[in-house]
């Protein structure tokens, strides 16, 4: 067994090591610089609400650049201010999901994640980390909001001089007389056994069985999700090898922007098309989100949560503990709204950010969760999990294809359509307008503030000529009050809200690391007219958000950078 020394070395606070919507995520040369990444994590220790002395920690990531380096830091530090256990995946390679999972699993303290998630990686771009609590969930606003307090405050921090943490070894090392120990574990064998326990895999066999027309593609971006994928899709469901695209995790997603949307999944977009792929799916860097595509098709995020939640009562995870309710986040489409009203299951809408859903699934209130921007997940962890929802959608199309009956082809346009027949179809779009300068999109949504704040908003309410053709009926600026503890968050998003139920909101992300991105959502529900293209159903109410925001006058920028 290896002893250490302790040593407290002096350092002085950075400015701005505040996380964001989830975790903090800065560029990759931000957190070489030196005693950087060391304050943030002694911080991260210090606000661990069941403190750190002898806390079991679960550490991995995305594999993005910097990570072994950041692994190897987190080892010497939780040593020296006596965390007891660290379980470190196999290579670093966890996904957030996954890593969700072997908290709630092994019943740990909590976990430290290391990715900056759909941000691109590499020593040019970006890196992150976050901490999530021992509900397998991103730590709350409370703690987060303590991390940064103690970053401002920090004198010294505390490492061990511990020999580098072998991570490609599978197997436990103690050091300081057994005082502290590091296992390093597979990753990802646990999550495959929780998703042969939440879906009947043997289920979707069989429909694959059936329709060996039934194309697949998947994409993980060169991010995490390609072991997972393989042993899920190709050793467990019988896939050819090939259907799997960059599938080998790679510290700089191979240049990828490991992005699912269709901007920067474009490869895999256009394979679909070329090649008429079934059914394809994209994942993010550290494989919670996800995107779902075939030939012809693109299931919006927000019908994809509403659709699932609708098929839950078939899956069997769902068939074992019931619907408890279902959540997502104030922008995304409210599909969903019209599912749980269907259904009569409690409904609650949130801010945009996962950590808000842990609450309300810890309290039993909340099966089903989804966000806009391609989250989808459900409370068998405290993450949105885009393998689970690739899994969900195939799960979907078995069960449909089973009721049909051989006669029928069913397919991702087959259970769209049918979707939008029963209930409508929400039109939702999202302009996003990347890196725009800081202080210009501040005075955008400072000028937009106060057009809803109580002060101004009668003026707002008075002149609907902005407005035209629709009708404002209420405006504001989203807050939120937690039904379980009573915490609120404040200016979650500037709504604009119309007689017809059509919607535009305006905020700014919380996940970019370099100047701001301007997010633009807007929605309109159509009752029968539900075979329209979104842009062109959407065209009106797009150009009433550019005109009410002045965007271009305040950025200067024409056109969005992606378009949802
Ligand atoms: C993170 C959060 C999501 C949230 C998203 C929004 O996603 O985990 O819950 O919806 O940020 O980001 P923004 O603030 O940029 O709109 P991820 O996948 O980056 O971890």
């Amino acid at each position: 067994m290896t002893e250490f020394v302790i040593e407290q070395v002096a350092t002085t606070p950075f400015e701005g090591q505040k996380p964001g919507t989830s975790g903090l995520r800065k560029r990759t040369t931000v957190f070489q610089q030196k005693h950087y990444t060391a304050n943030f994590v002694q911080a991260l220790l210090d606000s661990i609400p069941e403190g750190a002395k002898d806390a079991h920690l679960v550490v991995g990531g995305d594999g993005r650049y910097y990570s072994d380096e950041a692994i190897q830091i987190i080892a010497r530090l939780a040593a020296a201010n006596g965390v007891r256990k660290l379980t470190v995946a196999h290579r670093g390679i966890l996904s957030t999901p996954a890593g969700s999972h072997l908290i709630r699993k092994l019943k740990a303290t909590g976990g430290i994640l290391l990715t900056a998630s759909h941000n691109p990686g590499g020593p040019d771009n970006d890196f992150g980390i976050k901490y999530n609590g021992a509900n397998g969930g991103p730590a709350p606003e409370a703690v987060t909001d303590a991390i940064y307090r103690r970053t401002t405050q920090l004198t010294h921090y505390a490492q061990a001089d511990l020999p580098p943490i072998d991570i490609t070894t599978l197997g436990t090392t103690a050091f300081g007389g057994g005082c502290f120990e590091v296992e390093v574990v597979d990753g990802v064998a646990a999550y495959v056994e929780l998703m042969k326990s939440v879906y009947d895999l043997e289920a979707i066999k069989q429909f694959l069985r059936s329709r060996p027309d039934f194309t697949v593609l998947f994409d993980a971006m060169g991010g995490v999700t390609g072991p997972y994928f393989r042993a899920l899709f190709v050793q467990e469901l019988g896939f050819p090898a090939d259907c799997c695209m960059n599938a080998e995790p790679s510290p700089d997603f191979g240049g990828h922007h490991p992005d699912p949307n269709l901007t920067y999944a474009k490869d895999l977009v256009a394979r679909v098309e070329a090649e008429n792929v079934a059914f394809a799916a994209a994942s993010d860097g550290d494989g919670d989100r996800n995107m779902i595509i075939g030939k012809g098709c693109f299931v919006n995020p927000s019908d994809s949560i509403a659709v699932l939640a609708a098929y839950a009562p078939t899956m069997p995870y769902f068939a074992r503990s019931g619907v408890k309710g279902v959540a997502r986040s104030m922008p995304t489409s409210g599909a969903l709204d019209r599912v749980a009203k269907k259904h009569g299951w409690p409904f609650h809408e949130t801010p945009t950010g996962w950590k808000f859903f842990g609450n309300l699934m810890d309290a039993g209130q909340c099966s089903l969760c989804g966000e806009e921007s391609f989250g989808t997940g459900s409370d068998h962890i405290r993450e949105k999990d885009g393998v689970w929802a690739v899994l969900g959608w195939l799960s979907i199309l078995a069960a449909a294809q089973q009721k049909a009956g051989p006669e029928v082809k069913v397919g991702l346009k087959t259970i769209l359509d049918r979707h939008y027949a029963e209930y409508g179809r929400n039109y939702f779009s999202r302009y996003d307008y990347e890196e725009v300068d800081g202080e210009q999109a501040a005075a955008m949504m400072a000028r937009l503030r106060a057009m809803v704040a109580p002060e101004g908003r009668s003026t707002t309410l008075a002149d609907q000529s902005p407005f035209a053709p629709y009708t404002l009926k209420d405006c504001d600026d989203f807050h939120y009050v937690d039904p379980i503890d009573g915490s609120v968050a404040e200016k979650q998003g500037v709504r604009f809200l119309f007689a017809d139920g059509s919607r535009i909101i305006f905020r700014l992300s919380g996940t970019g690391s370099q100047g701001a991105t301007i997010r633009v959502y807007v929605e309109a529900y159509e009752a029968t007219r539900v075979d329209l293209e979104p842009q062109t159903a959407l065209k009106d109410l797009i150009q009433v958000a550019l005109r009410v925001s002045q965007l271009q006058e305040f950025t200067g920028r024409k056109v969005p950078t992606v378009i949802t």
